[in-house]
């Protein structure tokens, strides 16, 4: 049997080549050799305020996104969220066994909630045991995600590993993956801060939808480090990042990309940078809208019925294993 993977991306602002380099494109990579599924987590995004009418639209979007990035509905499982009400489910019960305490010492609810706990949502707080359900429905084996996640991840294992204890062998401990480069694109505006969707600055992100142009202008205005050379090299966080976004759409090794910018200038590594990542993105963006709103609807729907064939199994077992059911 094939090993089970499960990630998923919020449809709550433009993915950007931070989203692909560090995620969605190993969500590719990965569909051959895993039974994989692909979510779309519209529960999430209202964690934080969404436009109503904005998000069905954006949660249409994304699925396109995720299938012009090559994730092939005949191999992988793509549906949206909320299709499956088994995640709404499980997540009460998982409330009841997770602690304040942990869920405290989330990062992303400081960065996200700002710090200020008396007027951040709850549902802000509790969205890594929405997470957690939505991995451990699935018994899924592994969960690429970018390095952001890797707390989170860390929060339904430990979820997993309680639940087994408590109430006997339920679900699978799933194991990040978090890949060697790209784990964490940097802002172009401020390398010291992960690229985000949500950044104030448009000009920090590449967005995947972004045209030849606006992706050369963002590049070449880009900040960069002191010194001139081009190396990988931590203490210079600036010209890393490009290098890393440079080695990833090139698919060049490291050490091809060091040398082949030796004794260069920024200004030719920019327009290299900028031209490569223009090619990389073309394909991409050619076939954002090869399925019609009707095929679209038809995989989202068998997304949705593959998906709730084993979760509602998963949730079953824990109604039964809680004494709900
Ligand atoms: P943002 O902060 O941009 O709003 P997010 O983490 O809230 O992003 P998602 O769209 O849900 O948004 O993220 C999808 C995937 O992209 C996740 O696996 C996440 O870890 C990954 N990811 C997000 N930002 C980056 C980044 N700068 N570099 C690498 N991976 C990233
Ligand atoms: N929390 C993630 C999105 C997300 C996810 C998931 C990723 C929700 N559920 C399950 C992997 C597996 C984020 O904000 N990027």
């Amino acid at each position: 049997m094939k090993k089970r993977i499960f990630s998923g991306a919020q449809p709550t602002g433009e993915l950007h080549i931070g989203n692909y380099l560090g995620a969605l494109k190993n969500w590719v990579a990965l569909q051959d050799e895993y039974e994989s599924f692909y979510c779309i987590v519209n529960l999430h995004a209202i964690t934080l305020p969404q436009d109503p009418h904005g998000l069905r639209q954006k949660t249409l979007d994304l699925a396109k996104i995720y299938l012009a990035a090559g994730v092939d509905p005949a191999k992988a499982t793509i549906f949206i969220q909320s299709d499956v009400p088994e995640h709404a489910e499980l997540t009460w019960v998982l409330s009841c066994i997770a602690r304040m305490g942990e869920l405290e010492r989330m990062t992303q609810f400081k960065d996200k909630g700002k710090g200020n706990a008396e007027r951040a949502g709850v549902g802000l707080f509790t969205y890594p045991i929405l997470m957690a359900a939505d991995i451990l429905l699935y018994q899924t084996d592994l969960v690429p995600v970018g390095q952001d996640q890797k707390q989170h991840l860390e929060l339904s294992r430990d979820l997993a590993i309680r639940f087994n204890r408590d109430f006997g062998e339920t679900f699978k401990v799933p194991e990040p993956y978090i890949p060697k480069a790209g784990a964490s694109i940097k802002s172009l505006q401020d390398p010291q801060k992960k690229m985000s969707k949500s950044d104030e600055n448009l000009k920090g992100a590449i967005f995947l939808m972004d045209s030849a142009e606006t992706i050369t202008k963002k590049i070449k205005s880009a900040v960069t480090d002191s010194g001139t050379d081009i190396t990988f090299d931590e203490s210079r966080p600036a010209i890393n990042n490009l290098l890393t976004i440079y080695q990833l759409v090139t698919g060049k090794s490291g050490d091809e990309c060091i040398a082949h910018f030796e004794g260069k200038g920024y200004g030719q590594f920019k327009g290299e940078l900028a031209e490569a990542t223009v090619e990389y993105l073309r394909p991409f963006q050619d076939r954002v809208n090869h399925y019609s709103d009707k095929e679209l609807a038809e995989i989202l729907k068998n997304g949705a019925d593959k998906a709730r064939a084993i979760s509602s199994a998963t949730l079953a077992d824990v109604y039964h294993k809680t004494g709900i059911k």
